[in-house]
């Protein structure tokens, strides 16, 4: 009896490692090393399926040519969705490059929870997952290979420096806090970082907080109430250039100067922004780099080669003031 069982899982075992072997082809995974070792792909064979965010700012915007002109660049097939800032249309996404049996998944995610259910999808389909820009709350840190993206944390902790320093002479501070996305990590991100700094000293108030949804039109909407409801705002922390726009737009409005009767301070730097920060209409800015493609290009090229990557990849960026900006702008890529 024993014998008959032992050759019968020995069968088994030989017919799955077969089938393994033989599925080493597009979207049985993307790295030499989940394709039963048939080691790497041409790369004008490969496919990559990116789920983006949206088109809700001047960085997304950025961000998405920037993609799409690194894999036309180097070759590689890419197949792209644009989620209109919704996550059910992003899991879709990432639920249609399954099924088209891609190589490669990448996406941003955007917002930080809810994604164990499609990544566990992509992982038993053996298709690696990078994650660009933002991140994802999950525990479990094998459903994905690499998380490239700024170190919102420390943005926020940029900006809420500059205001110290900007406002030390003042006894109090009275802010407007204009947030991105409801449950993104810039969102949360940017708000822990600069609390972190302000909260040090009881003069800065965050008087009020909104989502403006990182759209210029967002964050119009939440300046022109939250400046009815507090006239005498002395800033406006703005997690991304966009929003810090509209609030211009607001603050013109209500027939007060931007960047000096209420001074602004955002994050990203395009430029838009930084035109308005050469123009004193923006105060300072904390740059967060859209120009993600080359290094995501790199990243799944070392994958395919059956190479290993950095589990977090953090992007370099700077901060600029006006006078910096005058200076840069000409040079700006985005
Ligand atoms: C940050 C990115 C944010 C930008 C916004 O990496 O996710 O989303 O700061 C964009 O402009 O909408």
């Amino acid at each position: 009896m024993n014998k008959k069982l032992i050759s019968v899982a020995a069968v088994g075992a030989l017919l799955i490692g077969l089938a393994g072997c033989a599925s080493g082809g597009a979207g049985a995974g993307g790295g030499a090393e989940t394709d039963g070792g048939s080691g790497p792909k041409p790369i004008e064979d490969l496919v990559v399926g990116f789920a983006q965010v949206g088109a809700e700012s001047g960085w997304r915007t950025a961000n998405t040519t920037d993609i799409q002109s690194a894999f036309e660049e180097a070759g590689i097939e890419l197949k792209f969705s644009d989620a209109q800032q919704k996550q059910e249309n992003q899991i879709k996404a990432i639920r249609s490059y399954i099924q088209q049996q891609v190589d490669y998944i990448a996406f941003s995610p955007v917002v930080e929870s809810g994604w164990d259910a499609v990544l566990n999808e992509a992982k038993a389909a053996g298709i690696p997952v990078i994650l660009t820009d933002r991140a994802v709350d999950s525990a479990d840190d094998s459903l994905y290979e690499s998380f490239l993206g700024s170190d919102f944390v420390v943005e926020g902790q940029k900006a809420g420096d500059w205001v110290v320093e900007e406002f030390a002479d003042a006894d109090s501070v009275k802010i407007i806090q204009l947030e991105g996305t409801t449950g993104s990590a810039p969102a949360i991100d940017r708000a822990e970082g600069f609390a972190e700094v302000i909260g040090e000293d009881p003069k800065f108030e965050v008087v009020a907080s909104q989502t403006g949804d990182f759209t210029r039109a967002g964050g119009k909407q939440v300046m022109e109430a939250l400046l009815k409801s507090n006239p005498d705002v002395d800033l406006v922390y703005a997690h991304n250039d966009d929003m810090g726009l509209g609030a211009i737009e607001a603050i013109e409005a209500a027939g007060l100067v931007p960047g000096q009767d209420i001074k602004i301070v955002t994050i990203d730097a395009v430029k838009d922004g930084m035109q308005a920060l050469a123009d004193g209409k923006i105060n300072f800015i904390v740059e967060c780099s859209p120009l993600l493609g080359a290094q995501l290009v790199d990243i799944i090229k070392t994958l395919n080669e059956g190479g290993s990557v950095d589990k977090r990849i953090i992007t370099e960026e700077t901060t600029f003031t006006q006078e910096q900006a005058v200076e840069a702008l000409p040079d700006r890529q985005y």
